[in-house]
């Protein structure tokens, strides 16, 4: 019997990495993004991986958008195993003083509202079945506010703050809740970050050697698949080369 997951943010690094670890490991998938295109060419890979696949294509911070895709899951689909609560990221790299209010609301809706909107429609079904693995995309800016990270670490940080709430509000359904941390992982995460800026974005990891989002995959799919007795809360992943989010060891 396949287990079925959510992945939010499928269309690009480490949901997608992630989507298709899961297919080709006896998952069906909830995959989610605002970029049809990229949903599309990604159900059919993970069609030809045997995966059946569910496409709803919304934007995390509209929560109306989130009830009619996720609010009235039916049948198998709504037996949810794994929710990977992924879609987020940063935008901007600048003092706080010089920092954009519209970044600023973008981060916070993103990565803050967004995880909360989705969490609150699909966890009511969670908690009836009695069943779910819930893994927030945190990162190393959740744990460790670095220069000129200030608004992105803080909604990080409230991400950490969320996965021990649910944690605790959700012990008594048997729901996991996997917090997973990130050090540098190269995807699309720095082009978004400096508005389209490749030069900017290729310069973050320059001289070492990121992680990818299939390194990212993998270590969800382990926590995802140990015995149900076991719960890894809370998962700090970086590239060998970078010791916290202020020491890197570039060539
Ligand atoms: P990418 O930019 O490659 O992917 C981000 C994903 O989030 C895309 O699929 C995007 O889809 C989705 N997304 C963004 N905004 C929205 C929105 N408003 N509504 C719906 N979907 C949205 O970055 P990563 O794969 O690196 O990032 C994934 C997660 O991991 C993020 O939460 C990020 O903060 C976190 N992380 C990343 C690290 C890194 O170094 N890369 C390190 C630590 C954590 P679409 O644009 O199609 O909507
Ligand atoms: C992404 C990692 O350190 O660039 O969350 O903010 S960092």
């Amino acid at each position: 019997m396949r287990k079925i997951a959510v992945v939010t943010g499928a269309t690009s690094g480490i949901g997608r990495a992630t989507a298709l670890k899961l297919a080709s490991n006896n998952y069906d998938l909830i995959i989610t993004g605002r970029r049809e295109e990229r949903l599309i060419e990604l159900e059919k890979e993970l069609q030809q991986l045997g995966a059946s696949v569910l496409r709803c294509c919304f934007d995390v911070r509209d929560f109306e958008q989130v009830k009619t895709h996720l609010g009235e899951l039916s049948g198998r689909w709504a037996e949810i195993d794994v929710l990977v609560n992924n879609a987020g990221g940063a935008l901007g790299k600048e003092p706080i003083q010089d920092g954009d209010i519209e970044d600023w609301d973008t981060m916070i809706d993103t990565n803050i509202k967004g995880l909360l909107y989705v969490t609150k429609v699909l966890l009511p079904q969670m908690c009836k079945n009695k069943k779910g693995h819930i893994v927030n995309l945190c990162s190393i800016a959740g744990k460790q506010v670095y220069a000129e990270g200030n608004v992105y670490c803080a909604a990080k940080h409230a991400v950490d703050a969320i996965s021990k709430g649910i944690r605790i509000d959700a012990l008594p359904y048997g729901i996991k809740v996997t917090n997973v941390c990130p050090g540098a992982v190269e995807t699309e995460f720095s082009i978004v970050r400096f508005h389209g800026d490749l030069d900017k974005a290729a310069a973050t990891y320059k001289g070492f050697q990121p992680l990818t989002g299939e390194d990212i995959a993998e270590t969800i799919y382990y926590c995802v698949s140990l015995p149900a007795h076991v719960c890894i809360n809370d998962l700090t992943i970086m590239p060998t080369a970078q010791a916290d989010s202020g020491h890197f060891f570039k060539n």
